[in-house]
């Protein structure tokens, strides 16, 4: 059972040895088409990037191919959910279209169908989500929190789960000059308008998971003040996710290049499920699983 939850007064069930109860508690389970996911461990979303920069630059078939092997490696290594996307959401990355997205997401979703673990679609358009939904995807990993409402019907006319995730701006405007007054209430603010949209459009509490979004639109400032505060966003009743893997916060704290930031992910993503997100959306994903098994044990929990 995960004891990192804050405190809440409306939770509190005197019957049940007077102990405290979490909102996690109450709603353990993530409903994500036809996986039901246990939310009582923290579960690890492995990262599939199908880009150019991301795989071989040796066609589109070969990238597919690689894509594929990666993304059975991230479950041999204990991936819970495998999250495919086709667009980068980088600071400075440029918009691909509807139809070269789907070229590059499609195949790896067809080819992914019979796997034991739920795959999302990490993509803002609703033409993408549709498409790969019907393909077998399980789960909508949207930057934009669904404020398409072409999205948010996609979504609602499905059993699939989402991710609403809070971001400033674009990935090309994103980092010019953030500004908060107070950056986890507005967050939180923002997480809790679009969980009441989701609902109000047919979106069920349970296929709902929350995003700070760290790097998007936030400064290294802003993303530690959201990291140390993430239980906060853990009274909003959802699970919350986390993705922190190889961002640049990581190297601005150690100063290593991106392909040396697997010791920063890896702390970052426990010091993240220590304040209560219920996902870690990484790329090294065995190396996560085996901390995330320390973790846990200390802690008393099933490994
Ligand atoms: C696609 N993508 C890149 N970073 C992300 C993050 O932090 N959260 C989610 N949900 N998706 C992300």
């Amino acid at each position: 059972m995960k004891s990192a939850f804050p405190l809440s007064a409306e939770c509190a069930i005197p019957s049940l040895f007077s102990l405290p109860i979490s909102p996690m508690y109450l709603r353990s389970y993530l409903h994500c088409g036809k996986f039901k996911l246990d939310l009582s461990r923290p579960l690890v979303m492995g990262i599939v990037n199908v880009t150019p920069d991301s795989f071989s630059d040796g066609g589109q078939h070969l990238q597919c191919a690689a894509a594929l092997v990666h993304a059975h490696q991230l479950i041999a290594d204990g991936a819970d959910i495998v999250d495919i996307g086709g667009e980068s959401s980088r600071p400075g990355a440029q918009p691909v279209s509807i139809q070269e997205e789907l070229d590059r997401v499609l195949p790896i979703i067809e080819g992914l169908h019979d796997m034991p673990v739920p795959i999302s679609i990490d993509t803002c358009k609703p033409e993408v989500m549709e498409a790969a939904i019907a393909a077998g995807a399980q789960m909508v990993n949207d930057i934009n929190a669904l404020q398409d409402p072409a999205a948010m019907s996609v979504v609602a006319a499905s059993p699939v789960a989402v991710c609403l995730m809070h971001k400033r701006g674009n990935p090309q405007t994103m980092q010019a000059q953030p500004h908060y007054q107070d950056v986890v209430a507005e967050v939180s603010e923002f997480l809790r308008e679009r969980i009441a949209a989701a609902e109000m459009a047919g979106i069920e509490r349970k296929r709902i998971v929350i995003d700070p979004g760290f790097g998007f639109g936030k400064t290294l400032e802003h993303n530690l003040v959201l990291l140390r505060e993430l239980s906060k966003l853990g009274e909003l009743g959802m699970p919350v996710l986390a993705g922190l893997s190889r961002k640049s916060m990581l190297g601005a704290l150690t100063g290593q290049d991106v392909g040396d930031r697997l010791a920063a992910s890896v702390a970052a993503a426990l010091i993240a499920v220590q304040r209560g997100a219920g996902i870690v959306r990484v790329h090294d994903v065995r190396a996560t699983v085996d901390a995330l098994k320390v973790l846990n044990a200390v802690k008393g929990e099933s490994v």
